[in-house]
């Protein structure tokens, strides 16, 4: 006899949680959950309220629903996990999982396979997730599975989406691994890689993300030497990058941002600190990353002295908000730190991104460039890319290329051009 198909519920409809949930109804009696009523309305009449292609592509026939109400869940097998798990400051924020983890823990049934997609440090499930379930199910962990599967959804990315990322799976219970190993193959074609607990497919996440952070601080180091040195680091990074092996290239900016990189690697600083461990590289990877706004608004200070300018009296174009290239995403963006730190230098800011309109001052680039002598470019949005073929306003005198997006363009000679790392 065929074994009956689960039923799914997933908890959190952002941009992790909707792509699976769609994924998965289109497979199975899929149940989407969230606390955002309008979100679920909108999921309702087929909408989308994430900027993803497979959702937009696949909701309507998902035939997917949404409820705010969680006691929906009571009837489900599988329960995934996806809201987020921010930091305040450099302190994991885990409120919002324990929150999702004790609605749920009210309402599932015993059996249940209990799936946490939300980036966690080593030991959370282990540690809050487990005891947190059986305090509040009543349940005890024979009677029902745990596991772990990071989420690795890369916003913006057209290539790799929810259906062909290779996933890694960890668990408190063989029964457990095998269920989650099971699911995940049904609806990714990629690699399903069953890790040997818990804690290992936790720390997969941080450390893959700590490991683009720290690249990242070594290539933003680089670039503020090579400014003293006048060494045009991206044609270095060009030129390391043609070693086939051994070498992977990464660039430098005015700064990280997202919800991933800048965040992850302080879940695994806090944690290793709370055992006795101090993560000195992973923490001067961070502050390095983070001085970046700072090294920006810098080389903009340099440029104005050459022109005769300074901060005060200076209109200055901000050119990008969101964190990166074409998505509406400003979590964690060092556009803002560089707004503070104009700001504080007394420049007048006038910010723009097409993506972002809330925090936008003008909502077109043309009107960003009107009476303004400086650009800024904190995010390298494709819109952006015709300032090169623009006749620029003769006000205009300096263009600080956060992004280094003109460093192969023939801009004015009359614009005085400063990348990140001489670019
Ligand atoms: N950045 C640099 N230099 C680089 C790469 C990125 O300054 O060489 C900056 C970006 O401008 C941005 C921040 O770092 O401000 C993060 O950029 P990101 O490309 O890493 O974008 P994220 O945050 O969307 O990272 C996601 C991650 N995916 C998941 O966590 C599931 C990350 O693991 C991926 O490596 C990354 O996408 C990707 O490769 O695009």
């Amino acid at each position: 006899m065929a074994s009956k198909q689960p039923k799914v519920a997933v908890i959190g409809l952002g941009y992790v949680g909707l792509p699976l949930a769609v994924v998965s109804a289109l497979k199975y009696d899929t149940l989407g959950v969230d606390t955002n009523k309008e979100r679920v309305a909108l999921i309702n009449e087929g909408k989308s309220p994430v900027t993803d292609e497979l959702v937009d592509k696949h909701l309507k026939k998902s035939g997917l629903h949404a409820t705010a109400d969680i006691s929906q869940i009571a009837d489900r097998d599988i329960i995934l996990i996806c809201v987020p798990t921010p930091v305040n400051g450099i302190k994991p924020d885990l409120s919002p999982l324990e929150g999702a983890i004790e609605s749920v823990a009210k309402h599932m049934k015993k059996g249940v396979l209990l799936i946490v997609e939300s980036t966690v440090n080593p030991g959370v499930c282990d540690e809050i997730v487990l005891p947190l379930v059986k305090r509040v199910s009543g349940y005890d962990e024979q009677d029902f599975d745990l596991a772990h599967c990071p989420e690795r959804i890369n916003p913006g990315d057209a290539k790799w989406d929810v259906t062909n990322i290779n996933r890694v799976v960890g668990s408190n219970s063989p029964s457990g691994l095998a269920r989650a190993v099971d699911f995940y193959k049904s609806i990714v074609k990629a690699e399903i890689k069953p890790m040997g607990s818990l804690k290992e497919a936790e720390a997969v996440k941080v450390v893959e993300n700590s490991f683009r952070d720290i690249n990242i601080a070594f290539v933003n180091e680089l670039a503020m030497s090579f400014h003293k040195l006048g060494i045009n680091l991206e044609n270095v990074i060009d030129g390391a990058a043609t070693k086939p092996f051994a070498f992977m290239a990464h660039r430098p900016g005015c700064g990280v941002g997202g919800h991933c990189i800048p965040v992850d690697p302080y879940y695994l600083i806090e944690y290793a600190r709370g055992h006795g461990f101090e993560h000195d590289f992973l923490s001067l990877a961070r502050r390095i990353n983070n001085s970046m706004p700072e090294f920006t608004v810098g080389l903009l200070q340099e440029a104005l002295n050459e022109v005769q300018l300074s901060f005060k009296g200076t209109r200055v174009a901000l050119l990008g908000l969101a964190y990166k290239r074409n998505v509406g995403d400003d979590r964690e963006s060092p556009a803002y730190v560089i707004r503070e730190l104009l700001d504080a230098e007394g420049a007048e800011v006038v910010a723009y991104d097409p993506f972002v309109p809330s925090n936008s001052t003008v909502h077109d680039l043309d009107s960003a460039l009107k009476d303004v002598d400086a650009i800024l470019i904190a995010t390298d949005h494709d819109e952006f890319k015709k300032i090169a073929s623009l006749k620029l306003p003769s006000r205009i005198k300096v263009i600080i290329d956060g992004r280094n997006m003109f460093r192969h363009a023939k801009l004015d000679k009359k614009l005085l051009y400063r990348g990140i790392g001489s670019a």
